[in-house]
């Protein structure tokens, strides 16, 4: 795969995606979110790339939000074709089975920020400063952030930030939720991959289903959640996974997973 704005890595198994417009702080133009769809969907299907990291290169950023110097020229039309590219992608990563952690680098803002949330979860570094500044320039968050943020940490929080445009630290996003763990710049990487290389040695049918029961779950009475949860589960006993995790315990051994 050879993209103009990503850099992919695949360790074991354990992909680092790495955005790399560091000149204007990663932000997400056309091509980018072109090329970020595009690898998303190839990693999807590739049997060798078990979880997905997201990041940023350079110092400064992971990702400043979408491009503004592209959507200042954008006719109507364009700012409507753009806003369903970027929606694709973060639905694409809802919807994929591959899970993804978001290690945020440095400034997450408006649709950077949208596209750690909409990620399946945040590590961030003790540089990390999120924000939706959307509304400083007149609009408002529109990559599924009103969405994700206020289910993620209620709506109180989700509006102080959204209406004031304001960025809050790595600390402050760990305290409200938005992020899970915070480390020192240096260590970022390396702990997303050490979490990344867990998750890439259990069961990844049973990370998938769990990944589609939550987020489809949400979405639904808790009755039916629960169904649906109840549903998935009988279908891992369909799946050579199930057989071969439940005898390594018996037998006292590690498994062999085959995501069969
Ligand atoms: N877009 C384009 N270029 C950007 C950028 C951005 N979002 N952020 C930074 N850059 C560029 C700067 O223009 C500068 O380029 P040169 O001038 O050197 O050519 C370079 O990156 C370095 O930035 P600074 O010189 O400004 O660096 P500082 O350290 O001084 O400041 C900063 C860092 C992050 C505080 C500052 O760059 C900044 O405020 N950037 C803008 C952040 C921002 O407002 N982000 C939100 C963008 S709006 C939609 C869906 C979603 C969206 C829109 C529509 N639809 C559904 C329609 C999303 C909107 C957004 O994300």
């Amino acid at each position: 795969m050879e993209f103009k704005n990503l850099l992919i890595e695949n360790a074991e198994g354990v992909v680092t995606l790495t955005i790399n417009r560091p000149q204007a702080l990663n932000a997400l133009n056309s091509e980018v979110l072109t090329e970020l769809g595009s690898a998303l969907y190839q990693l999807e299907y590739d049997p060798g790339a078990k979880v997905i990291i997201i990041t940023g290169a350079g110092e400064k950023a992971f990702v400043a939000g979408a491009d503004i110097k592209e959507m200042a020229e954008m006719s109507s039309y364009e700012g409507h074709r753009f806003a369903v590219k970027g929606q694709h992608v973060m639905m694409a990563m809802e919807k994929m089975k591959t899970p993804v952690i978001a290690a945020v680098n440095g400034f997450a803002l408006g649709g950077g920020l949208e596209l750690a949330l909409g990620c399946d979860f945040i590590y961030a570094s003790t540089k990390a400063r999120l924000g939706f500044p959307e509304v400083t320039l007149g609009i408002m968050p529109g990559f599924g952030g009103t969405q994700n943020l206020a289910r993620l940490i209620g709506p109180n929080r989700a509006n102080e930030l959204i209406f004031t445009g304001r960025m809050i630290t790595a600390e402050k996003a760990l305290a409200w939720g938005i992020v899970n763990e915070v480390f020192a710049p240096e260590e970022l990487l390396d702990k997303a991959k050490e979490t990344a290389a867990a998750i890439a040695g259990v069961g990844l049918l049973g990370v998938a289903y769990a990944k589609d029961a939550i987020a489809n779950g949400l979405n639904m009475t808790k009755e039916d959640g629960f169904r649906y949860e109840a549903s998935l589960f009988g279908v891992l006993f369909a799946t050579e996974d199930q057989k071969e995790g439940m005898a390594a315990f018996v037998d006292k051994r590690k498994a062999v997973f085959t995501g069969k």
